[in-house]
């Protein structure tokens, strides 16, 4: 197979005359924001890997400790600011009517960017609602109290740079943390049950939200893709992982930009690959039909 092309002038064309596009987006566009990501360097909390705590076995086991790691990445997010990279794939929206994002991550800085909500879709949820864990149908959305709840303080505090947070030090033991002082769904407690609220996002083994898959497959069965844009994610998470073969078929050139060059595998001569960040390539890939990249100063918090 011959080696996927490097030339950002020639994807500006192909970009520029492209109908449909699709892009996939992972973890990787908000490094440029500050915030971790799963695998490889960033995906370790404390002496976790992030997606072992990224399942209803380990809330079951140890929701005080799931709840800390939530709250962490909560108040992360909300302290963070879109970057380059998330005002680029926002304007593209506003400029190309057929583009529709997938998003994998939950942080909301893509909304905040100004993303169009009918052009984008976060298909792991978002780490700003709050649910109830017995599926009750209690949701709170964008839910920005930080702390969520006094027992989870701790995940709030800020310390100055150089200075590790004793919740980030492995050496230092965490406090348990109850189950009674986590968050409680007002809804079951109205009917006389207990249940916990849990972030509203989507962990393994769960189901994504109802009716956006379906949704997602009308979209690409329409018609031909004729680009897909696959930014800063491993790609090893299904059915996100999926969708760039499935565009490929549809006749997509595919386009990754990652600055690990495994993420090259799989692509062919027809194809794209930029190695580096999102931040520093979508804004000069996206040029010729967006111009020249303008970044706001502020970034509000999506209303709830
Ligand atoms: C930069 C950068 C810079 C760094 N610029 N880039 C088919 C086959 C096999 C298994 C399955 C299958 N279908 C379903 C499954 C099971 C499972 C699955 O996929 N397992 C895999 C391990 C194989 N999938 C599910 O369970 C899904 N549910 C489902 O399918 O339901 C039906 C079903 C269930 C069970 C069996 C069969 C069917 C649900 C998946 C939910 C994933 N949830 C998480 C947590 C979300 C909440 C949270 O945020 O905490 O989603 S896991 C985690 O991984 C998170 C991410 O969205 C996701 C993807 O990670 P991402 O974004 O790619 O991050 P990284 O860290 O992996 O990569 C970052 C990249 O950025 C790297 O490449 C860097 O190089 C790059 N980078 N700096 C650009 N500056």
């Amino acid at each position: 197979m011959s080696s996927p092309k490097t030339d950002v002038d020639e994807f500006r064309k192909i970009l520029n005359g492209a109908n449909r596009i699709l892009a996939l987006c992972g973890a990787g566009l908000s490094v440029a924001s500050g915030l971790p990501t799963f695998r490889g360097a960033g995906g370790l909390w404390r002496e976790f890997e992030s997606t072992s705590l990224a399942t209803p076995e380990a809330f079951e086991d140890d929701p005080g400790l799931v709840w800390l790691f939530y709250a962490w990445r909560r108040h992360l997010a909300l302290k963070a600011k879109p970057n380059a990279g998330h005002y680029a794939l926002a304007e593209l929206a506003k400029k190309k009517e057929n583009f529709l994002c997938l998003t994998q991550n939950v942080d909301g800085l893509s909304p905040r960017a100004g993303h169009p909500e009918s052009a984008i879709r976060m298909l792991h949820g978002n780490l700003l609602d709050i649910t109830c864990y017995n599926k009750c149908g209690y949701a709170e959305r964008n839910a920005t109290r930080d702390p969520v709840c006094p027992s989870l303080a701790a995940a709030a505090e800020d310390y100055p740079p150089g200075q590790l947070s004793p919740l980030l030090d492995p050496s230092v033991d965490l406090a348990t943390i109850k189950p009674e002082d986590l968050p409680q769904c007002p809804d079951c407690k109205r009917r006389g049950k207990t249940s916990l609220l849990r972030p509203g996002v989507v962990w393994f083994g769960e189901s994504l939200p109802d009716g956006m898959l379906l949704e997602v497959d009308n979209w690409l069965y329409k018609d031909p893709v004729d680009v897909m844009l696959v930014i800063g994610t491993s790609a090893a998470v299904y059915p996100a992982a999926g969708y760039t073969n499935k565009a490929k078929r549809r006749g997509a050139v595919v386009a990754v930009i990652n600055p690990d060059p495994q993420a090259k595998s799989g692509l062919d001569g027809k194809d794209f690959f930029f190695q580096g960040g999102a931040d520093e390539f979508l804004p000069k890939l996206f040029e010729d039909v967006i111009g020249k990249l303008k970044i706001p100063d502020t970034a509000p918090l999506t209303e709830a």
